[in-house]
């Protein structure tokens, strides 16, 4: 299958480029490079060292013998959207190429802008390319459970069956996100869904949780091919902040209560779950959506199991609660179906099995890289900035 990566350079994008182009699909990554220009805005960097792409992708040549054809742009850029569609006539693109930090997007007004100028007029301009060039191409694009937010009864894949004033239908599941990026996500849906229904776009909505783990098959394969691993207040999600904390002797910073609980996995079955997509497209005009995820836990439990994974290399991990920076339920209901994908055959790893040990390795390993700085959350929901001072070209010109 020939398969257009947008956003491949990123952390699920990298590890999903290689997984795919090592079964043998012909696959091509288009990226402008923002995320790796949003670390330096923030003064932030992956624990990890991550190679320039041109390297990364010399390396993967080397290794598998395959080939990934880089195209370098902006998809805000529609002239860059429609160029890389004709040049590589992809029958699938997955689509990662957003800004998918929540606390980034409440900073301040540029960044709010920002956030939902990039994520919706990308997919704006990956819907019409597809119209124009590839109407039979699938998309594949990236959701998040945190569309759903977290109501007070199941939450179902995509759509729930209503029966209202003695009438019934199918519908989309209500949204209640909790930051500006998680709506930007709402947006994209509701877009292609539109998309979908108007021009007969086959789309694959899949709602993803939280993913964890820096290592699959294949960026093992070779240390430059090794992924990224996010631990700042801003990108870095909690689990990997809790074992880069754990690995300093810094208090694990659970936000509140820890009772916030939300759906989680494993960067190996990431990848297996686009594949599953990939290879089960659906009918032209239908908008499916998946809810990707393979366990629940809630912050609190996740920081016991690092406290419990750091103990047996006889380190100290204290909890710490701090006041809660975001506006978000911190006890809540919480079961949301996430059948679809099992069904197709995937195969999870769960957290518990063996993963946290390595992740807690992983960044004992790279201790020397960790910047206690950027720790303790900055970033607070109730006071975001109306402005901010210094800030990248490419956002000035989205926001103003
Ligand atoms: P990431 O920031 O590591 O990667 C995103 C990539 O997209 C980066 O390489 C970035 O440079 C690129 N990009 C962003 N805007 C672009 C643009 N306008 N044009 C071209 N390239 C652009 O993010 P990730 O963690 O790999 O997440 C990928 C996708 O999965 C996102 O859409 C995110 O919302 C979604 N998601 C991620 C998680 C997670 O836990 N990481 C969970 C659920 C959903
Ligand atoms: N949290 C802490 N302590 C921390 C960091 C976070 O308690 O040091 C809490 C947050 O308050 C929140 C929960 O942990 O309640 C999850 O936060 P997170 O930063 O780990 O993840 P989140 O903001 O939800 O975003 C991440 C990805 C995003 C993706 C989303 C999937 O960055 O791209 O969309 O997970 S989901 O959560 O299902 O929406």
């Amino acid at each position: 299958m020939r398969i257009l990566v947008l956003g491949g350079d990123g952390y699920c994008g990298w590890a999903t480029s290689l997984y795919l182009s090592s079964r043998g699909h012909q696959v091509a990554i288009a990226d402008s490079f923002h995320r790796r220009l949003w670390d330096h805005e923030l003064g932030a960097q992956s624990l990890t060292p991550i190679r320039a792409l041109p390297e990364r992708l010399r390396v993967w040549h080397a290794v598998s013998g395959q080939t990934i054809e880089p195209f370098v742009g902006d998809i805000t850029d529609y002239e860059f959207v429609a160029s890389s569609f004709q040049a590589f006539e992809p029958e699938t693109v997955i689509h990662f190429a957003e800004q998918r930090a929540a606390p980034y997007s409440m900073i301040d007004r540029q960044h709010a802008v920002f956030t939902q100028v990039n994520n919706v007029v990308g997919t704006l301009n990956v819907l019409f390319a597809i119209k124009e060039f590839s109407p039979n191409c699938h998309l594949v694009k990236l959701g998040t459970m945190g569309e759903y937010g977290t109501p007070n009864i199941d939450i179902e894949e995509g759509y729930i069956r209503i029966q209202h004033n003695g009438r019934e239908d199918l519908l989309p599941f209500p949204k209640q996100p909790g930051s500006f990026y998680h709506l930007s996500k709402v947006h994209d849906s509701h877009n292609i869904m539109f998309c979908c229904k108007i021009w007969g776009i086959r789309a694959t909505d899949l709602n993803q949780g939280v993913v964890y783990g820096t290592v699959t098959a294949e960026v093992s394969l070779d240390e430059a091919l090794i992924n990224r691993f996010d631990y700042d207040e801003v990108f870095g999600t909690a689990l990997n902040r809790f074992c880069v904390q754990a690995a300093i002797g810094h208090p694990l910073t659970v936000y509140g209560s820890g009772g916030q609980t939300r759906g989680f996995l494993d960067i190996r079955d990431t990848v297996r779950c686009i594949e599953l997509a990939c290879i089960n497209p659906p009918e032209r005009g239908e908008c499916r959506v998946f809810n990707q995820f393979t366990e629940q836990f809630s912050v609190l439990e996740l920081a016991e199991l690092v406290q419990s994974a750091a103990h047996k290399m006889g380190i100290d991990a204290p909890i710490d609660h701090l006041p809660d920076p975001r506006v978000e339920a911190e006890e809540h209901y919480y079961n949301a179906r996430h059948t679809k994908l099992l069904d197709l055959g995937l195969r999870p790893h769960l957290l518990s099995e063996s993963l946290l040990d390595s992740l807690v390795n992983i960044a004992f390993q790279y201790r020397d890289r960790i910047d206690a700085s950027l720790l303790l959350p900055k970033v607070d929901w109730r006071n975001s900035r109306n402005d901010r001072r210094q800030r990248p070209a490419a956002m000035a010109a989205a926001a103003d």
